[in-house]
């Protein structure tokens, strides 16, 4: 059973590129909610990663591996490992979990500050607007000091990849709710520009 975000990804030729996209954010962002809705069309319930350390989706040539942060220094050197020849990094935040917006964005400015990373695109998604008191975008973009990071939701001009276009990492913010499937598609379309 294809799933429309497959279905996004095949029309927008990602599912074809042998291409490797890390879902990082804190414990209890969505990643894991995205990864079985990526997987396929049912919210799955899923075990808690409390654990875990990692989580894999493989669709097509696209390999999505999820990594929770904060506070796991082991997990840390494993998702290090990985994120050698990424394609694009997916931030997802809580935009309901205000308290945790400085640890959110502690661990996005380390990804930021990373040489390995720095021409990778990122999409962050601010995640769980369907509850009624989540932050606004405005929110969270001043609470994670993307004002003057953020490069336009417009994406690539067709035909050429900005990365080599211009010499500025693409870097966005998307609202969503990963369990109404809405806002994401946007984010990933954006981001696909960039691959
Ligand atoms: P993680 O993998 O980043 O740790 P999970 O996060 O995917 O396990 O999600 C953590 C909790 O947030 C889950 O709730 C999940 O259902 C919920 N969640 C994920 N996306 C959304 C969303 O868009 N809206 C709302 N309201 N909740 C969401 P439980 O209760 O299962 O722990």
């Amino acid at each position: 059973m294809f799933d429309w975000l497959w279905n996004l990804l095949s029309y927008l030729g990602l599912y074809y590129k042998n291409a490797k996209i890390l879902f990082l954010g804190l414990d209890n962002a969505g990643k894991t909610t995205l990864m079985h809705v990526l997987k396929d069309d049912r919210l799955a319930q899923h075990v808690p990663t409390q654990h875990a350390t990692s989580e894999e989706v493989i669709l097509g040539n696209v390999r999505f591996r999820a990594f929770d942060l904060g506070g796991h220094e082991v997990a840390r050197q494993i998702w290090r490992n990985y994120y050698t020849n990424v394609d694009a990094i997916v931030y997802i935040v809580d935009a309901n979990d205000r308290e945790r917006f400085p640890e959110s964005k502690a661990e996005l400015d380390r990804l930021l500050a990373d040489e390995q990373l720095s021409d990778v695109p990122f999409l962050i998604l601010g995640n769980k607007i369907d509850i009624p008191y989540a932050a606004s975008e405005e929110e969270l973009r001043t609470a994670l000091g993307l004002h003057h990071l953020t490069t336009g939701k417009a994406g690539a001009p067709r035909g050429m990849n900005a990365r080599g276009a211009k010499d500025v990492r693409p870097l966005e913010i998307f609202m969503c709710s990963v369990v109404r499937r809405m806002g994401y598609a946007e984010g990933f379309r954006w981001l696909a520009s960039y691959l």
